[in-house]
């Protein structure tokens, strides 16, 4: 490893790409084609012009010709048509192939861990259709979520930057101002913004947890379509309320639907893409279900299938299990809709979460230590799948580390749109396409801001050099170093033992809490100097 880069230790995947294969082939053939079709039209005019023949009739398109009077016209355009067949038929193929802009797809699960789908190798879940997306397309193997909590994973993943850059450090609860630790930057670009001027047309279905109010609502922020759960979290996967509050919407309007939250979402979802696939055009589709975030409420019918096959299962990870199995099958809809809309070979599909799993709940995070809420790799480390056919070699792989954020800079690469310049972001896109990946050289920052006596407003953070990663699990706690290579279970605090590695990452990290500080976190105060604590807007319902 070059001396001053930072990247994973293991040994990085190139993929052979049919996307630099194909056309290579289909140009040897076109040309292959042209130079016979050249020898071939000569051959033509001498015969029309009555010249003599060699005895065998010499070159031509896989026939011997003797003389002008064996060919009739309509023999000769007969034998011209059939000698151009071929060429048309590469051409056709050329046409099949994804040349206008890709749609992109996002699907967002909620505190889904790392462990928590079969293509992991975990034996008691079984997610065919989130297993189909690893199968049929690239496995991030170390991708890992902005936060460890909700809202400052998304909006790094709609803003390219670390989430206390664009006002984002904690969860965002405007219903409850004196407990909401957020308040989206309004001068934020976000990715719909960016996209729509290159033609694309932006949806979000689902949860967006980045504000309830104006100006911070997804069709005030760049999305052309809204249909989803403004909210932190539901109380009820069936009522959709959260304190009694109703935050379904469609775009601007109060919806109340009936139904499974997951089979609402993915409904919608699979309305949407029929609607697309009769409009035409790109599209951009963040689909972000709230499963399996608490409270864990899997339909009766999917628990009861889970307890038939793992009898022995304990009934907490039998209910995480069923409704991770549910929201399995909804994404599963969602790729058939793709299907069947033909929409699925243009498009790029990206799967992830947007933190670790909860271990009180029954999540399984893998081998890595900690869950959703903690700066340990469990609370950070979440699934990472894209899917692009004809793009991304099936069953590829990477180790590249790679952020939520990411998917940023990667959707405006593919969509040709230029990223901003100061984002924090770096996109994947070249390493879908097979292309070799660039050696990472950035530090990886990660921010929490909580309430509560736990937090007391304070943040808690965390700081990833090479496979050094320096860390504050509570804001009242003293800053733990730990050496991933040889401790990736973070047992071994190295913070006492290796002083000038700790001293550099604590020097890094304060310099990323300082970048952020730039940025406010609170709703703007209405009048200069008079503080804004519960200015929340009044919630219709
Ligand atoms: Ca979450």
């Amino acid at each position: 490893m070059p001396a001053g880069t930072f990247h994973d230790q293991q040994a990085t995947e190139i993929v052979v790409n049919r996307s630099t294969f194909f056309p290579c082939f289909s140009v040897a053939i076109k040309s292959w084609f042209l130079l016979l079709n050249i020898m071939f039209v000569s051959r033509f005019q001498t015969l029309r012009l009555g010249r003599p023949l060699p005895p065998q009739g010499g070159v031509g398109p896989f026939i011997a010709l003797r003389s002008h009077r064996d060919i009739g016209l309509k023999r000769r355009i007969g034998l011209l048509a059939l000698w151009l067949a071929p060429l048309a038929l590469v051409y056709a193929a050329d046409e099949r192939r994804p040349t206008a802009k890709p749609n992109v797809v996002v699907i967002l699960t909620d505190d889904q861990g790392r462990g928590d789908y079969s293509a992991f190798g975990t034996k008691d879940i079984r997610t065919p259709h989130i297993d189909r997306l690893f199968r049929e397309g690239m496995t991030f193997r170390n991708f890992f979520a902005n936060s460890c909590v909700c809202s400052p994973s998304r909006a790094a993943l709609l803003t390219g930057c670390y989430p206390d850059r664009v006002g984002v450090p904690g969860v965002i609860r405007e219903e409850t101002p004196d407990d909401s630790w957020g308040y989206l930057c309004p001068g934020a670009l976000l990715l719909p913004q960016l996209l729509q001027p290159a033609g694309y047309h932006t949806t979000l279905i689902g949860k967006w947890h980045l504000g309830i109010g104006s100006p911070n609502t997804p069709t005030e922020r760049g999305f052309d379509f809204f249909h989803g759960f403004l909210g932190d979290m539901m109380d009820d996967y069936w009522t959709h309320r959260r304190h009694g509050h109703n935050f379904m919407r469609r775009n601007q309007e109060i919806v109340d639907p009936e139904g499974h939250a997951t089979d609402i979402f993915t409904d919608w979802a699979c309305d949407y893409l029929r609607e697309r696939a009769t409009a035409g055009g790109p599209f951009l589709l963040y689909l972000a279900y709230n499963a399996p975030h608490d409270p864990v409420q899997p339909p009766t019918e999917w628990l009861e299938k889970v307890k038939r096959r793992e009898p022995g299962m304990p009934g907490k990870r039998a209910r995480l299990v069923a409704l991770i199995e549910h929201l399995d099958a909804g994404i599963g809809k969602v790729l058939d809709e793709l299907d069947r809309t033909g929409l699925a070979t243009n498009t790029l599909v990206i799967f992830t979460s947007d933190n670790g799993g909860v271990l009180a709940n029954g999540a399984n995070n893998g081998p890595w230590r900690g869950d959703k809420g903690h700066m340990y790799e469990g609370g950070l480390r979440v699934p990472g799948a894209a899917r692009w056919p004809g793009v991304i070699q099936p069953g590829a792989s990477t180790d590249r580390r790679t952020l939520t954020m990411d998917i940023f800079a990667t959707a405006c690469e593919v969509a040709g749109v230029h990223a901003p310049p100061n984002i924090d972001a770096v996109s994947f896109a070249p390493m879908l396409r097979g292309e070799a990946e660039s050696h990472e050289n950035r530090d990886c920052y990660f921010v929490r801001r909580e309430g509560g006596t736990a937090y007391g407003g304070k943040t808690i953070d965390a700081l990833r050099r090479g496979d050094w990663k320096l860390l504050q699990d509570s804001p009242f706690a003293p800053l733990e170093l730990y050496d991933l290579k040889s401790d990736p279970g973070e047992a071994t605090d190295l913070a006492a033992k290796n002083r000038p590695v700790f001293n550099a990452l604590v020097a890094a990290l304060s310099r990323q809490i300082q970048i952020g500080g730039a940025t406010p976190w609170q709703r703007p105060a209405p009048i200069s100097g008079i503080p804004a604590m519960n200015t929340a807007p009044v919630i219709p319902h």
